[in-house]
């Protein structure tokens, strides 16, 4: 091998030694010693392959922003979300999304906000998604910027929320090489995603984008990924975005079915006809679908009363004289009761999860069941049906009132009665918004109580994991479609701050508040920065029992009081919130729960309560796992809450 006098290398010679760069090489020579030939560190040296990869590597390593340039593969991801109508997006940048980031500054319409860590910009689009009824857009880059997003895009899944995520990959030739930061989130998002995309050609950005959007907001919403190798967005290109029929006319397998089938409508109003004690079962399907006035309408056309699931809260006003309430797990006692009682359950958008059901076999023993749902996937998964509908909550609903009979209150008059009747002994039981503070501590139920009222229930609230997510469920008081986000199928801790955020951005005319545990707001406390720094205005109340608190409730209960682990501790929350900027006050007493909610609402940006509830209050009543609606657990040890 010959080297020139400067150290450099001549073209590589295939499969043989070739001349590296090698500084440490001509002092050998120069003593005159012959250095043993070597293999090119160039793999498949000479092949088109192998030059494909080191110019990849070369790209990896050199950022050069050329000054004139022509339309890219990342300019198409920007005008995709301007065409999709997307208005704020949530993400973090890395090494082989960076090309994105470069042309941002060139899309004004596009606000990007930088989270402090992805898992927050996924629960944010997500937050956004839930009260917008858009999608949400979350981004990272590759390797643990991707894996980051994961909880997040999972959360969406369960909770059926429309989301697009997208992540940038490593340069097309190098996949399966472990670049740096190189790992298959494709593999990884593929059974968590309703769809998942890589993308290694810029010319497929245009459709790939129309199409994710399609498909994570039609039918059973849920979120859709889209990878995108580092090439990709740098490739030049000149595809256009298709036309809406155009993508319709591409996914010729994604028809998801709309309208409820005629004789399945009939079939169910003949069962509503029929029936004697019957209950409508409201979930998010409703919410997704938009289709709470027709709820309403059919409600009061039959005048059947409204249950509604954990993430059906909203899907009637809790004031209407046929809502009934939260049926589950922590629902009340007497919507539990009636389902239990009920002949006729005509479910519509929920999926009978087992923190609805418990025990399948003891549920609703006398009921004929009426299933409406627009995943077909859904429909006798968890309970065998009576009368199946495939549809969309809204359409289907439209279609059933002409064919339901307007009922007269008063042929229900005995049925009302019973069921005013276990209302009333539920909501007077000594769990009702009491327990903790008669012993002079503060209970949480008692502040979301006074949230909801100093608020006037017009506010999005978010929940987080846990004991604080039922509180809220249970006392806020939820008048208005949307106003509730609560992470109810993956049940995320650290959700709620996050999600808050989202919401927040999404209805900027809504107060909106984070309700969280002490616990969850450690998962995910560092997006208060970006609250602070993108002006977010959230309310955060942090309950602060200094303990995991459902954990507690559970070993207490069900582990003989086996508290391992439970007991959690916390920084002080008004230095914490101080060293963010955030002005923040605390809370301990009964009395000075007013003073700081209106505290927080006077403030302009993000504001945090330190709420020092008690300890070791439980929520009651508790259908314990395992067991059916009929066995909830009202209180414990004599220590009523
Ligand atoms: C990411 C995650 N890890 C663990 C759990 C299990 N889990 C459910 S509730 C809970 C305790 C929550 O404690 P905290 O946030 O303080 O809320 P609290 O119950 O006290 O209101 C835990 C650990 C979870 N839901 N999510
Ligand atoms: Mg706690």
């Amino acid at each position: 091998m010959t080297m020139t006098k400067g150290g450099t290398a001549k073209p590589p010679s295939p499969g043989g030694v070739t001349g590296a760069a090698d500084a440490a090489r001509p002092t050998a020579h120069a003593a005159g010693t012959t250095a043993a030939p070597r293999r090119s560190h160039i793999p498949g040296e000479g092949t088109a392959h192998a030059a494909a990869v080191e110019q990849a590597r070369k790209d990896m390593l050199h950022e050069v922003r050329a000054r004139k340039r022509t339309r890219i593969g990342a300019d198409v991801v920007c005008e995709a979300l301007i065409r999709q109508g997307v208005d704020v997006f949530f993400g973090y940048p890395g090494g082989v999304i960076l090309p994105l980031y470069d042309v941002l500054g060139d899309y004004p319409e596009l606000r990007h906000v930088l989270v402090r860590h992805e898992q927050g910009g996924a629960h944010a689009a997500d937050g956004y998604a839930r009260v917008t009824g858009r999608v949400g857009v979350c981004m990272g880059t590759s390797g643990p910027g991707a894996t980051n997003l994961v909880t997040g895009i999972g959360t969406a899944l369960l909770d059926s929320v429309p989301m697009v995520a997208i992540t940038g990959n490593v340069p097309g030739v190098l996949i399966g090489k472990d670049a740096f930061q190189e790992i298959d989130i494709n593999g990884i998002t593929l059974p968590m995603t309703k769809h998942n995309y890589l993308v290694r050609n810029a010319d497929d950005l245009p459709r790939v984008f129309a199409e994710a959007f399609h498909i994570a907001r039609t039918g059973r919403p849920g979120p859709v990924h889209i990878d995108i190798t580092k090439d990709a967005l740098q490739q030049e290109t000149r595809a256009e975005h298709p036309t809406d029929e155009e993508v319709m006319a591409g996914l010729p397998g994604f028809r998801p079915n709309l309208d409820g089938h005629p004789r399945q409508l009939k079939l169910a109003a003949a069962e509503i006809a029929r029936a004697q004690r019957p209950m409508i079962l409201a979930g998010h399907g409703v919410l997704h679908a938009e289709a709470w006035g027709e709820l309403r309408a059919f409600a009061e056309k039959t005048q059947i009363p409204v249950a509604h699931t954990l993430l059906g809260i909203g899907a009637i006003d809790e004031t209407h004289p046929l809502s009934y309430g939260y049926m589950g797990m922590h629902g009340w006692k007497h919507v539990n009761k009636a389902i239990q009682s009920a002949d006729l359950l005509f479910a519509v958008g929920m999926r009978f999860d087992d923190r609805v059901t418990g025990n399948v076999r003891t549920y609703a023993p006398y009921a004929r069941i009426v299933h409406v749902d627009i995943d077909p996937a859904e429909i006798g998964k968890n309970v065998a049906v009576e009368v199946p509908i495939v549809g969309d909550a809204k359409r289907v609903l439209e279609a059933m009132l002409p064919l339901v009979g307007e009922v007269d209150p008063a042929a229900r008059a005995d049925y009302f009665e019973q069921l005013a009747e276990w209302r009333q002994e539920s909501e007077a039981s000594s769990w009702h918004g009491s327990g903790a503070w008669r012993d002079g501590l503060l209970s949480a139920d008692f502040v979301v109580q006074r949230i909801g009222e100093l608020s006037d229930h017009k506010g999005t609230y978010v929940a987080d994991v846990g004991q604080n997510q039922m509180w809220l469920a249970r006392y806020t008081g939820f008048r208005a479609p949307n106003s509730h986000v609560s992470s109810g199928g993956l049940g995320t801790m650290g959700y709620s701050l996050p999600a808050a955020m989202g919401a927040a951005l999404g209805r900027p005319d809504r107060e909106t508040w984070a309700i969280t545990g002490d616990g969850g707001f450690q998962m995910t406390l560092q997006e208060l920065m970006t609250l602070v720094q993108d002006r977010i205005p959230v309310r955060i109340a942090v309950f602060d029992n200094k303990k995991l608190g459902m954990i507690r409730q559970w070993q207490e209960i069900i582990y003989a009081g086996n508290y391992h682990s439970a007991h959690l501790l916390g920084p002080d929350y008004l230095k914490l919130a101080d060293a963010f900027g955030i002005p923040a006050v605390k809370a301990s007493t009964p009395a000075e729960v007013d003073d700081a909610i209106r505290f927080a609402q006077g403030v302009e940006g993000p504001a945090l309560i330190w709420f020092e509830i008690a300890e070791e209050q439980n929520i009651f009543p508790m259908m314990p796992a395992g067991k059916g609606l009929s066995d909830l657990i009202e209180k414990w040890g004599g220590a009523e809450e």
